[in-house]
């Protein structure tokens, strides 16, 4: 006799709103025991079950003892966010009574939540695919309109439904591979790689212009700009000015930034880091020495370098240099101090066809207009853009190299050996959607959610 063993889900419970004071704290449950936990935790004004998806006054009870005057809610599965049956308590803002009622679940057998393991519910019992879960976690993230725009669209399904597309036609083609390999005498070799090479490529070349790495690195964490330039020519001013506060110090004395300092801003719905250097020159100081190693490794790291110029000085062997080095670079050129008489103008400077000219005053506010328009142009993404994480464009380049190579192997191979490339991108498209997926994945994934959620 065989015995089977059936694994046991286990309920979790977390605090699923963020810590610190608030109005409202709530405590979630998720797992066939929520309902149970529910009521030995919570007991209703009104004496009576508890009816599903009605919102229900009372009181969290610890035995007689009453911890909070609260509001209780139980959604039978499957019309819950994880398809299990799920209860929330939602209980004066504060972390020491959600703690006592999240502490007091799980002493009546509920299990606390790893991070993301109620959306990773979610997704193991079918409600949402992976590229959704993540949508959830961006929204979650989401600091402007830009980033909440594709997080929603995300959520709703966009990359899902580009990915499934393409790899329905990929199944097609494979289809194709198959029959060639089953009926070697019905099928020409040929014919059949003169089918399947041109469409393996159209539909990488279609997989590819779906993928923008810059695009989806700024939805997910803003654009980075680094202000770049020699000591005094007011970049530090330029900082403050953009952010509309005094974040760094700012003094006549050449030399006064030494280490970098950040802000962040929202234009045009898109967050904008800044990043603000040390003057960069040649310099004997060690600590100044770090600071310019810095703001050069600042460059480097930038989507966009704003290289600062004080038009009150005519151009100086340095201020070639750093022209010369933003070449190749997405730059734009600052000419800082407008409000004093100008001695350096656009026509001083050297051709850099890519790198617009800006005429601005740290001191004068309505002066940062045009700057401010070009930063939100620069941070603006396109809203019909099909994957904006990182990981789909990683696994999306991945299945349009395969199909490629497919293309390669049918051409110089054999079409029967190009199956194993279709499969690889396949597979390279399932990871995205969590179809085809490997636990460590799920962990990678999930392990960056909040706990909670
Ligand atoms: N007139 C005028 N003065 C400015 C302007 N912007 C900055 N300054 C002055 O220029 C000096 C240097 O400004 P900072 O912002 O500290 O310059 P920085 O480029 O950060 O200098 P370092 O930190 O030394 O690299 C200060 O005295 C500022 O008040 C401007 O638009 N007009
Ligand atoms: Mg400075």
């Amino acid at each position: 006799m065989t015995t089977t063993t059936i694994a046991t889900i286990a309920t979790i419970a977390a605090i699923a709103t963020a810590p610190g004071q608030g109005g409202v704290a709530i405590v979630r449950l998720s797992g066939p025991e929520a309902a149970r936990i529910l009521t030995e935790v919570f007991r209703p004004a009104k004496q009576g079950a508890l009816t599903s998806h009605m919102l229900t006054y009372g009181h969290a009870v610890d035995g007689s003892r009453i911890i909070d005057e609260c509001m209780a809610v139980l959604m039978r599965a499957p019309r819950s966010y994880t398809r299990e049956d799920v209860a929330e308590l939602q209980l004066h803002g504060g972390g020491y009574i959600a703690q006592q009622v999240l502490q007091l679940c799980l002493a009546h057998g509920a299990a606390l939540a790893a991070p993301g393991e109620f959306t990773r519910r979610a997704f193991l019992n079918g409600r949402i695919d992976l590229s959704q879960a993540e949508a959830v976690m961006s929204l979650i993230a989401a600091q402007g309109a830009q980033s909440h725009r594709a997080a929603m669209r995300q959520l709703q399904g966009g990359a899902s439904s580009f990915i499934r597309k393409a790899a329905d036609e990929l199944y097609e083609l494979q289809a194709g591979v198959a029959a060639c390999i089953d009926y070697p005498e019905e099928i020409d070799e040929a014919e059949a790689a003169s089918d399947l090479i041109p469409r393996a490529e159209a539909l990488a070349a279609r997989i590819d212009s779906a993928c923008d790495e810059r695009a989806a690195r700024i939805l997910q964490s803003g654009l980075r700009v680094a202000l770049c330039g020699q000591p005094n020519v007011g970049k530090s001013s330029l900082l403050n000015a953009l952010l509309g506060e005094e974040r760094a110090i700012v003094t006549p004395i050449p030399g006064t930034t030494r280490d970098m300092v950040q802000g962040d801003l929202t234009l045009g719905g898109s967050i904008i880091h800044l990043t603000d250097t040390a003057g960069l020159h040649a310099t004997d100081d060690p600590v100044e020495q770090l600071g310019v190693a810095r703001a050069r490794r600042a460059m480097e790291e930038a989507d966009l370098v704003l290289a600062v110029f004080d038009q009150s000085r005519p151009l100086d062997a340095d201020d070639r240099a750093l022209l010369h080095d933003l070449q190749g670079r997405n730059a734009a050129i600052v000419l800082n101090k407008a409000d004093l008489s100008p001695v350096l103008t656009a026509a001083d400077l050297p051709a850099l066809p890519a790198a617009p000219v800006l005429t601005v005053s740290a001191a004068d506010e309505a002066s940062l207009a045009p700057l401010k328009a070009y930063l939100a142009e620069q941070a603006a993404v396109s809203d019909t853009l099909a994957l904006t994480q990182p990981r789909h464009v990683e696994a999306a380049r991945r299945a349009a190299r395969h199909l490629r190579q497919a293309a390669d192997t049918a051409r110089t191979l054999s079409v029967d050996m190009a199956s194993i490339d279709l499969q690889a991108a396949q597979l390279a498209l399932a990871e995205i959607t969590g179809d085809e997926v490997e636990e460590r994945l799920l962990d990678r994934v999930f392990g960056m959610f909040c706990v909670g959620k």
